[in-house]
């Protein structure tokens, strides 16, 4: 076998300006600058539906034993909800690997109340940037707390006094969880993205995906106890694409 022969010096250097481009090109690509909008005249979409594959683990109701005036005597939990249909409500669905589309839509305010001792929407999904509005309805003490790794997480007491607290969440993250310390069975979910393709399912389990530029993709069906999902879709020139996606526990 032959020696490899000794790279250059030259080699050794232009091998170094190599590696420290693709540093720079790393860090500047992180994924709030990666995104690209172009024109999306010939988009199709996606549409479809995630069910439940089997039967549904049965959901015993949890009984409230504190703010029973406000909370009501019991609740159903959150966590999973399947419709008679096997339909799976509050899944977040996503294009995971989509670089160019349709514009982003601009941060935004957005309300995620705690009303009846429950969360308002249970999945909340926002472009990155987004400013939460954390409202208290209830009027009796519910404390937020927000599990992050890429943001900031925080844990605010809110009583009666602070009907509202603002939170701007600046980088894409998900799944982020939010719980409740004084009520154990309040929990939700943000989603902080930064591509505009993304959904989260309806009681039904139905989804829809518009604007996306013909070429093929990973569509991810993520659910908080059911895990992720995933499967290549290859989208043609003005075609809805339909999908069905089973889930279950594993
Ligand atoms: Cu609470």
């Amino acid at each position: 076998m032959a020696a490899r022969p000794a790279a250059s010096q030259s080699q050794v250097r232009s091998l170094a300006a190599v590696a420290a481009a693709v540093c720079v090109l790393a860090a500047g690509a992180g994924p709030a600058g990666a995104y690209q909008t172009i024109d999306v005249a010939d988009a199709g979409s996606i549409a479809g539906r995630v069910r439940y594959e089997g039967d549904p683990p049965p959901s015993a109701a949890i009984v409230v034993t504190i703010d029973r005036d406000v909370c009501g005597e019991q609740k159903t939990p959150s966590t999973l909800l399947v419709g008679p249909d096997r339909g799976i409500a509050n899944v977040v669905v996503r294009l995971a690997d989509v670089v160019k589309g349709k514009a982003l839509p601009a941060p935004a305010a957005v309300t995620f109340d705690q009303k009846g001792c429950e969360y308002t929407p249970h999945v909340l999904l926002f472009p990155a940037g987004s400013t939460v509005r954390i409202q208290n309805s209830d009027g009796i003490l519910h404390n937020t707390q927000v599990n992050a790794e890429r943001n900031r997480g925080f844990n605010v007491a809110q009583p009666k006094s602070r009907r509202v607290v603002e939170k701007k969440i600046m980088e894409p993250e998900m799944p982020i969880r939010v719980q409740c310390d004084v009520h154990r069975w309040m929990r939700a979910v943000w989603v902080a993205e930064d591509h505009p393709y993304y959904a989260v399912t309806d009681a039904h389990g139905s989804f829809v995906l518009d604007d996306v530029p013909p070429g093929t993709y990973r569509l991810e069906v993520w659910h908080e106890t059911l895990g992720t999902r995933a499967q290549p879709v290859t989208v043609q020139p003005h075609q809805r694409v339909v999908v069905t996606l089973e889930m279950a526990k594993r």
